[in-house]
């Protein structure tokens, strides 16, 4: 299977540039790191990117759009790069264009070498047979960029980590699409106006003697959790609002925990559904599962301070000993970065699903809230109105739902309002979208919930 995924397939298109098709040609764990092979597979196939992959996860290679062959020469070609898409496991693409004073050593041609780019030897990955230890083929070439490509100052450990232990290798043909875009969304959101979606908010009471309903936003440290309320508040305010405190920090910027009103200025009252935003999960410095259920099932009140060091008791200040249904969760939002999916944290995934297995009997509903989308694809960073069109994003969502066993159906990509200055309807509407669907599995799970007329 490619490993080469949808969001990195999109960057590279931006690179070459028009809309390509990624077809493998040959692939080291499927078909033996071998020169001679990557020739037979890949030799007059026309334009190419190799892509090469390393254990301490780089994701690096070149584009070349003359035909490989083993005729021993050099190719001159004014269109290739090399390229960065991922540096130690996160997205950092950085391509590196061709100088064009050495536009005539492009590409190397030499049968007993793999795909290899620059007079200097800018990118030789191998040569001949390599065999397999472990987990990677250990390339005998080199990697000495800026003869040929301009690094932009940056070197081999910027470009590859300095490390040439191959996970996987993938040559792909790159071939022009031809037909008309595809533009048939692959989620369709109902024909909401962004009206009809804030009055459905607005006019909602939630059953029983109920004041409100309780959503919990439960990720990582900047996942965008914080984000996520000031997004819906700004919504509601009709301007740009920063109530939580939001940013980057080694630890989670969130200390104390927040039941979070969010007041409409068109109705003139606080929506009947709250944003409960925590402390960020991390490892080592964890609110544990005991912790979690003490927020869940409501024992903390509004501004309670969370103290690493101290797990949540019943004799802290503010413990509330005899939760009533008000006090409770009713909708979990599992919020994670969409950037992080591939390299998701093992112990927080951990404490998600120890948190499902116990609210499951329940029956408490649960989402994900997919942030940072404008990160996970490029097209999508130039046009938030492709969100439901990108395969990228399509790719992540179903990437989502697998990690926390939810169907994509709960999975609701956003983008947090962070660098805007005024409201944007193709920001907002996905983010009123995610926020209407989690107060309906709410008010679902309220209406079937036997303790309802006992509050
Ligand atoms: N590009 C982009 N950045 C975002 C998005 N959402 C959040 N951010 C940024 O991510 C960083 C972390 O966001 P927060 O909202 O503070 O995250 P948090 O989950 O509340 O983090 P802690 O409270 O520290 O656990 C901030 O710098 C935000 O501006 C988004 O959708 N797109
Ligand atoms: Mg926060």
């Amino acid at each position: 299977m490619s490993k080469l995924t949808q969001a990195y397939k999109d960057q590279l298109c931006t690179w070459i540039g028009g809309r390509t098709n990624f077809n493998l040609l040959y692939q080291a764990t499927r078909d033996g790191c071998s020169a001679q092979i990557f020739h037979q597979k890949c030799d007059n196939k026309g334009p190419t990117v190799s892509v090469f992959y390393n254990t301490t996860g780089y994701v690096f290679g070149g584009y070349t759009m003359v035909s490989w062959s083993s005729d021993g020469t050099w190719k001159s070609d004014d269109q290739a790069f090399l390229f960065r898409l991922q540096a130690a496991n996160s997205f950092q693409p950085q391509k590196y264009n061709i100088i064009t004073a050495n536009v005539r050593y492009a590409v190397h041609h030499n049968g007993n070498y793999g795909p290899t780019f620059g007079g200097g030897h800018d990118l030789h990955p191998f040569s001949s047979t390599i065999n397999k230890r472990s987990n990677y083929f250990l390339g005998n070439g080199s990697t000495n960029p800026n003869h040929t490509y301009n690094m932009q100052g940056n070197n081999a450990t910027n470009f590859t980590g300095n490390n040439l232990q191959f996970t996987e290798v993938e040559v792909y043909q790159v071939t022009e699409q031809t037909g008309c875009l595809d533009k048939t969304p692959w989620r369709k959101l109902p024909e909401m106006k962004q009206k009809v979606l804030k009055s459905e908010l607005e006019t909602y009471s939630p059953p029983g003697k109920l004041d409100h309903v309780n959503i919990l936003l439960l990720g990582a440290v900047g996942s965008g959790k914080s984000s996520y309320f000031n997004t819906i508040n700004s919504i509601f305010q009709g301007r740009i609002t920063s109530v939580a405190r939001s940013g980057s920090a080694e630890h989670s910027l969130t200390t104390t925990y927040r039941l979070y009103k969010i007041k409409s200025t068109d109705s003139r009252q606080p929506l009947k559904v709250r944003l409960c935003d925590t402390r960020g999960l991390e490892d080592g410095l964890n609110l544990d599962l005991s912790d979690l259920m003490a927020i869940i099932d409501g024992h903390l009140p509004d501004r309670f301070t969370f103290n690493p060091s101290v797990p949540i008791r019943p004799d802290l200040p503010g413990y509330k000993k005899n939760p009533t249904l008000n006090d409770r969760i009713h909708c979990i939002a599992f919020v994670v970065d969409s950037t992080a999916i591939d390299v998701f944290p093992d112990k927080i995934l951990q404490t998600f699903k120890a948190v499902q297995h116990r609210v499951n009997t329940q029956g408490l509903p649960q989402v994900v809230l997919l942030t940072k989308v404008d990160k996970a694809c490029e097209v999508v960073n130039k046009d938030m109105s492709q969100l439901f069109i990108s395969p990228a994003i399509r790719d992540v969502v179903e990437k989502a739902g697998e990690l926390l066993g939810l169907p994509r159906s709960h999975v609701y990509p956003v983008k947090n309002y962070e660098d805007e200055l005024v409201l944007d309807d193709n920001v907002t509407i996905p983010a009123l979208t995610s926020f209407v669907q989690m107060m309906r599995f709410a008010d679902d799970f309220l209406n079937d919930c036997p303790d309802l007329d006992e509050d």
